[in-house]
């Protein structure tokens, strides 16, 4: 299972890795140690070393409570790296925004994929990618990043963030973006509760039907903090345990902070995924 992402082929025959790669000067884990560009470049750098299959460069914090970000800002914060690690860096480089001015400009730099939180839904941001020819991520968000954890309520979480997903699907396949060129993600924290997130990824099966594959991000969540009383620097074990768990329910890419780390985890899961 090849994706074209500008080029660069993406394998998702086993489970592989994404790594994050913030530039957002607010960034919840990292604490923006990585604005300046020398030090994202060394950064993406060790984590392709690693073993990371992709790299996701964001410009805009899509943390609870996190203040909105003008387009110029995250154009200024995002493009120059994406520019510089396509020329250096051998893997796709995907860029996590919902703008469809930075998604247009990143294309324009060779940017290897979109991940969009928002699946899509800001007005331009189909057609943009549809003209682009690259794949995309599509997320599903509750709400908005600014209201998303004020008491979301679901009457079944899974139904509904399946359902939504489906529609955002359709909605890509009318606009000209082949089936093949979509991954799904349920969006871990992303106006859900810890039960919904739990369901979520106990029944990620149910998404594997709905495009091209998978993708997860629970690495360093509050989910992991919850279930075990841990501060983000804490919580590498639990988001390993998760990292397995979603890649033995189908996940295909697994976006995580800690590379090198969390392959060693999926190479396990995958042998035993391929046993007889
Ligand atoms: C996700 C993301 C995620 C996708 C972020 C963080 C918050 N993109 N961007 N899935 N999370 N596709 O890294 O904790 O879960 S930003």
């Amino acid at each position: 299972m090849l994706i074209d992402c500008a080029g660069k082929q993406l394998n998702l025959s086993q489970p592989v890795v994404m790594g994050v790669l913030n530039m957002t000067p607010d960034s919840f884990s990292d604490g923006g140690c990585y604005v300046q560009q020398d030090l994202a470049l060394r950064r993406a750098e060790t984590m392709v070393a690693e073993g990371a299959a992709l790299v996701d460069v964001g410009g805009e914090s899509t943390r609870p409570g996190a203040a909105p970000v003008s387009v110029q800002e995250e154009l200024d914060r995002v493009l120059p790296v994406v520019e510089q690690l396509v020329r250096e860096l051998p893997v796709p480089i995907s860029v996590d925004t919902s703008k469809p001015e930075v998604m247009r400009e990143a294309a324009r730099v060779g940017a290897g994929l979109i991940n969009d939180v928002r699946a899509l839904q800001i007005p331009g941001a189909i057609a943009t990618v549809a003209a682009s020819g690259l794949p995309v991520c599509l997320m599903h968000l509750r709400g908005n990043p600014a209201t998303m954890q004020q008491e979301p309520v679901y009457s079944d979480a899974v139904t509904e963030v399946h359902d939504f997903l489906a529609e955002r699907i359709d909605a890509c396949v009318l606009a000209g973006i082949a089936r093949e060129r979509i991954l799904v993600d349920p969006g871990f924290g992303f106006g859900k509760t810890l039960e919904h997130n739990l369901s979520l990824l106990r029944h990620l099966d149910r998404f594997t039907g709905l495009a091209s594959g998978v993708l997860v991000g629970i690495s360093r969540k509050s989910m992991i903090g919850l279930l075990l009383d841990a501060p983000v620097g804490e919580r590498l074990v639990g988001s390993l345990a998760a990292a397995v768990i979603a890649a033995w329910r189908g996940a295909r890419i697994i976006r995580t902070h800690d590379v090198r780390e969390t392959i060693q985890a999926l190479r396990v899961c995958a042998a035993v995924l391929t046993a007889d």
